[in-house]
């Protein structure tokens, strides 16, 4: 091992190599022993009472346990109250039994194929689930909480996951320095050096508003100790390993090891040592004979974040209603003027940032507000209501389109800045923003799990261009679009990906909206019955929301939406760059003012909707397309006889409203027009449900790019003439005369 650093080297030494530093007293011999016991008989028993089932043994490094369990003394020692763990498969069930004390008949009760599952959703295996316990620690007497997290198969995937939710339970707490929550994370040797997140996490470390001021990191080497069994108690390894096998076979198992030396050296005795086994092995039994009288299984037994007091007593929500997410006309001036301002004394600012920020005051005069100054005062409302607002990701203090500027950074004193929206109100939740290391996956991960420390914050990652998304694809499919289906874990995350198709090439246009839209679990043939909670009960019902607003006032709303809803679902909005500088993509405070709210759907308003029997085609859309087409239609003159109407929510899809506009233009085409590509964008998702809701009888025509394997063309003018192209074809009113559907 080569450390550059004096420090780092000299403190191994004092740790590893003082002399005496291995010798136990007595005491401490005879606890370690019956932690070994647990460990081993935990093992035994599983394997004797189902030999055919994968558990994922910890036979051969049995020591990992009464090693996690002295971290953990010594921890509750030095005052950590909290201690949050995240693991592989091997060995998880011996640490749920023996670490974090989970009842066991509630362990051997997940190796019952009969029983019944209570919660909604798909599950999961039983070395995947998490779980949380408070608990006295019996070598301190000490109150400490354990929590371990809930993970997929994909190895390390969880270390981020378990940084970020160690960080959102330090800062929750005011323990800045990382005095009372801390991170375990145990690796296997193979994940540990192949997975790049586990770099991307620990690059994470050093970054302040990141850092959990260190973690413990567990990596249980199967070159230094062995799997006795292979890589599950199914697997064979004489297959592969035969010489090394044969010799792993030949080992004496640690416990037996370490009871022999304890015996001859006379600190138990042979009595004692078999007492403590049967001890032991009583415990399983009653354990079992317990789990045989439990009928159903509940996966919220296996919650890792509990929200106490969010849900009522049965865990689920209060209400099925949300209350209209605007705010007061005050608020709104008030914090416009607060984000046109530089709220420190004696501080210059750069030039062109005076000129943006008087710009915010001269829409804040004016009652209207662009997206900046929309989001805002979305984020600026939950701060007065004690929500606190984290939005991380690279270059998200300024803005990668150089339109936010939250830190306002002096320029005259080096390193000195300024957030004015922490300088909302005295009495005030705090705001953290904060540029993020280049990274997806970590960063994203860390994140998700900061957002499952409590439901009363709003947490937003943004990727820098919605394309990089994907890198983080891991976290998005195994954890955001199926966590509550897997853990029944609720996480109100919001993803900011800006996207739109600008001739920026096909690494800077697309969010892929269509992955997101594929994954949604809304049934894309049943037609819904529409009673008056449909609204809310289709988010309830949902995996995720995915968003694309046309207005800033919109997407003030459906960020208010996502914390006044009494549940908490992943929230995926697609965002503009172009449109946050389009002179037309403005909102009045009209919009946004006590009473208003997040509109699913912006129907026409305009001449059609007022003489809809005239129309002769409907065009459906959803984002800046919007801007393009209505641009188009006043050019070809055509008002009267094209109504444009947009998706606000894409998913769940907004069934009730667009049946009511669809049967509003009953001699109208139905078109569908997006900017993407046929086969990405969201005609296939949009398309069946159009269907569905006209059951069949009209065709939803399609207006827009080709298929193309690229997300977007590189070459400015290719991107021009396909726009060109079909947009003459959306106002071409014969484009689909005599065509079947
Ligand atoms: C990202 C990912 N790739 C592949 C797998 C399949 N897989 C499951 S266990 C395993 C071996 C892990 O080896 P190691 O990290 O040394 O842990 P051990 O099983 O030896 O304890 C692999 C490749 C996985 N679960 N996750």
């Amino acid at each position: 091992m080569f450390i550059n650093d004096v420090e780092q080297c000299q403190w191994i030494r004092q740790k590893f190599e003082t002399p005496g530093v291995m010798k136990f007293t007595n005491e401490e011999k005879r606890t370690l022993l019956a932690r070994l016991v647990r460990s081993m008989r935990f093992e035994d028993f599983l394997a004797r009472k189902w030999s055919s089932e994968k558990r994922f043994g910890l036979e051969g490094c049995e020591v990992m346990i009464p090693a996690l369990k002295t971290i953990i003394d010594k921890s509750s020692e030095m005052g950590i109250e909290y201690v949050i763990m995240g693991m592989p498969h091997r060995g998880r069930l011996n640490v749920l039994a023996n670490v974090i004390r989970k009842e066991l008949e509630q362990i051997f009760c997940q190796f019952d194929p009969k029983l019944e599952a209570a919660d909604e959703g798909s599950g999961d295996v039983k070395y995947h689930l998490g779980m949380y316990h408070e608990r006295i620690n019996r070598a301190t007497n000490k109150k400490i909480t354990l929590s371990l997290m809930a993970n997929p198969s994909h190895l390390e995937a969880v270390d981020p996951v378990v940084q970020g939710k160690t960080k959102a339970e330090q800062f929750y707490r005011g323990d800045t320095a990382g005095k009372k929550v801390m991170s375990i994370l145990l690796h296997g040797d193979a994940a540990f050096a192949g997975q790049g997140v586990v770099y991307e996490t620990f690059h994470l470390s050093d970054l302040p508003s990141y850092t959990t001021n260190g973690t413990i990191h567990v990596v249980v080497n199967n070159q230094v100790c062995y799997r006795r069994r292979g890589h599950n108690e199914m697997d064979e390894p004489m297959f592969t390993q035969p010489l090394m096998y044969k010799q792993i076979h030949k080992q004496v198992p640690v416990l037996k090891k370490y009871a022999d030396k304890l015996i001859a050296d006379g600190t138990v005795t042979l009595q004692e040592f078999e007492e403590e086994i049967a001890k032991y092995d009583r415990i399983c039994e009653e354990a079992y004979t317990r789990s045989k009288d439990n009928k159903i299984l509940h996966i919220k037994h296996w919650l890792d974040s509990p929200w106490p007091g969010f849900f009522n007593v049965d865990g689920e929500p209060k209400s099925m209603s949300c209350p209209p997410t605007g705010i007061s006309e005050d608020l709104l001036t008030h914090i416009g003027n607060v984000a046109s301002s530089v709220p420190v004394k004696d501080f210059k600012i750069h030039a062109g940032l005076s000129r943006i920020l008087r710009a915010r005051l001269e829409m804040t005069k004016n009652r209207v507000v662009d997206w900046a100054l929309a989001e805002y005062m979305a984020f600026g409302s939950f701060l007065k209501e004690g929500i606190h607002v984290r939005l991380s990701g690279q270059d998200v203090e300024r803005g990668t389109f150089s339109h936010r500027h939250h830190v306002l950074h002096d320029q005259e004193v080096d390193k000195r800045t300024c957030v004015p929206m922490n300088h909302l109100w005295e009495q005030q939740a705090p705001y953290t923003v904060c540029n993020s290391s280049l990274s997806e996956y970590g960063v994203l991960g860390f994140e998700l799990g900061f957002a499952m420390a409590s439901p009363n914050a709003l947490v937003c990652w943004e990727a820098q261009f919605g394309d990089f998304h994907n890198t983080a694809q891991c976290i998005i499919d195994q954890f955001i679009s199926s966590g509550q289906a897997k853990w029944v874990r609720h996480n109100g995350i919001v993803l900011l990906l800006p996207h739109g198709m600008e001739g920026m090439g096909p690494e800077h246009s697309s969010a892929r909206p269509e992955r997101f839209l594929q994954m949604s679990n809304d049934d894309s043939d049943a037609y819904p019955e529409f009673s008056e909670q449909f609204e809310v009960s289709q988010l309830y019902e949902c995996n995720w929301i995915v968003v694309n607003c046309s207005t800033p006032a919109n997407y003030f709303h459906v960020l208010r939406r996502q914390i006044l809803l009494p549940f908490r679902k992943p929230l995926i909005i697609l965002t503009p760059k172009s449109l946050l500088r389009h002179p037309e993509a403005k909102s009045s405070f009209d919009e946004m003012v006590s009473g208003t709210t997040f509109q699913r759907v912006i129907p026409e308003n305009g001449l059609a909707a007022h003489a809809p029997h005239e129309v002769k085609r409907v065009i459906f859309c959803t984002g800046k397309v919007y801007y393009d087409l209505v641009k188009e239609r006043k050019n070809q003159d055509l008002e009267k006889q094209v109504a444009i109407t947009r998706l606000e929510q894409i998913s769940p899809f907004p069934f009730d409203l667009l049946k009511e506009e669809l049967e509003k233009y009953p001699g109208a085409d139905l078109v569908w027009c997006q900017e993407e590509h046929k086969n990405s964008g969201y005609y296939d998702y949009v398309k069946p449900r159009f269907r569905t809701i006209v059951n069949h009888t009209r065709p939803i025509w399609y207006v827009g790019r080709e298929p193309a394997a690229a997300a977007a063309t590189g070459n400015k003018n290719t991107h021009l003439v396909s726009l060109r192209r079909f947009l003459d074809t959306a106002f071409n009113l014969e484009a689909f005369e005599g065509k079947t559907f």
